[in-house]
């Protein structure tokens, strides 16, 4: 598996720089298509398992809790007729923090200059026809089709854990209430978790594709640096241990990714608001950080496909979620070329 060394390239850049690769132009055939597609949305619809689903890997870090991805990614689809792009975006919400309105401006430039937006949206679990009769889309998902609908682009609605649904019959007038909303030019149920509606969504996404040689190499599977994704392994193992409220507080910075051929070293510091925030994460004798940092340098060690010695320390950044220019420093800001 390549992953990216390069992150920041857009769209644009991608493109040109397709366009004049012989290399690249020599895999073209004239009806090969090319192309950036977002994946937008409330937080927890289900974007990041969604693009997962479609490449067929573990690539982007998903929970149950929402407003887990925090940055855009580029998870890259290829195959003998099509190359998707696919953008992970974070969740768009109310923000209130810095970080959070750092979040929604990032999932807004995911959308920005995309040959095609897919606005994904839960399906409702309604019991009966009569309730499902009288639903409408609630303010939350209605503010996100008015926020994409602004960016100009073709917005496809895919509606995301169908399997939850305990009546395909049921679906109807849910599919009818959004179509009353905005004209999108299609909608589709999936399940990522079961795998339905996923070669209905390739065929009608891949029409948005402009004819284009691939965009990227087709052994690249994201933009981002292999040290960018152990980070969000580490971010993904907090989500999974910690009640609540702490994940929230914390961001991880990888100080160094050293690759050996036997087993690579990694030395993540995770970031904290408070003391007392430090204490909880570190656990009677230790214990909590433990578990952490085993379940994350097993997690890693799965994606590299090499073992890996992870080291973790916990670091007090006094009220980063509220401070744009800590929040810089850990890594959230807008990205500049070349940089992962
Ligand atoms: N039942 C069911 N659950 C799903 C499906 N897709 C995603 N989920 C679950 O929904 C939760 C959120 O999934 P994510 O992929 O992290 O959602 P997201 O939209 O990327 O969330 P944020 O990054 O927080 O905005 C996780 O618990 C997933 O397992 C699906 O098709 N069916
Ligand atoms: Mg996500």
């Amino acid at each position: 598996m390549q992953i990216g060394a390069e992150h920041g390239q857009d769209a644009d850049e991608a493109r040109t720089s397709a366009a004049g690769d012989d290399a690249h132009a020599a895999a073209s055939t004239s009806d090969h298509r090319a192309g950036f597609v977002a994946l937008c949305g409330r937080p927890n619809v289900g974007k990041s398992t969604l693009l997962n689903a479609l490449l067929g890997t573990e690539l982007a870090v998903a929970s149950a809790l929402p407003q887990t991805t925090r940055e855009r990614m580029l998870g890259v689809w290829s195959t003998a007729r099509f190359q998707a792009v696919l953008v992970d975006t974070p969740g768009i919400h109310r923000a209130r923090s810095a970080l959070n309105t750092f979040m929604v401006d990032e999932a807004m430039r995911g959308a920005r200059d995309v040959d095609l937006v897919l606005m994904l949206a839960e399906i409702p679990i309604v019991a009966d026809s009569e309730t499902a009769e009288r639903w409408e889309p609630g303010p939350g998902a209605l503010a996100v089709l008015s926020a994409l609908e602004k960016t100009g682009r073709p917005l496809g609605l895919v509606l995301t854990k169908l399997d939850r649904l305990s009546s395909p019959g049921l679906l109807l007038p849910i599919i009818r209430a959004w179509s009353s909303r905005a004209s999108f030019a299609f909608i589709v149920p999936t399940s990522a978790r079961a795998g339905n509606g996923l070669d209905r969504l390739e065929d009608e996404l891949v029409r948005f594709l402009p004819e284009s040689p691939p965009l990227y190499d087709a052994e690249q599977l994201s933009d981002r640096a292999m040290r960018w994704h152990a980070g969000e392994r580490v971010r993904a193992a907090l989500f999974a241990t910690l009640s609540q409220e702490l994940p929230y507080s914390c961001a991880v910075t990888i100080e160094s990714f050293k690759e050996r051929p036997e087993k690579d070293t990694i030395r993540a510091v995770i970031h904290v608001e408070r003391d007392s925030q430090k204490a909880i994460l570190i656990g009677r004798k230790g214990k909590t950080i433990k578990s952490i940092s085993t379940r994350a340098r097993q997690d890693i060690a799965e994606f590299t496909g090499r073992p890996c010695d992870l080291f973790v320390n916990v670091k007090v950044t006094r009220n980063w979620t509220k401070n744009p220019v800590l929040l810089e420093k850990l890594g959230y800001h807008e990205p500049v070329g070349g940089e992962s």
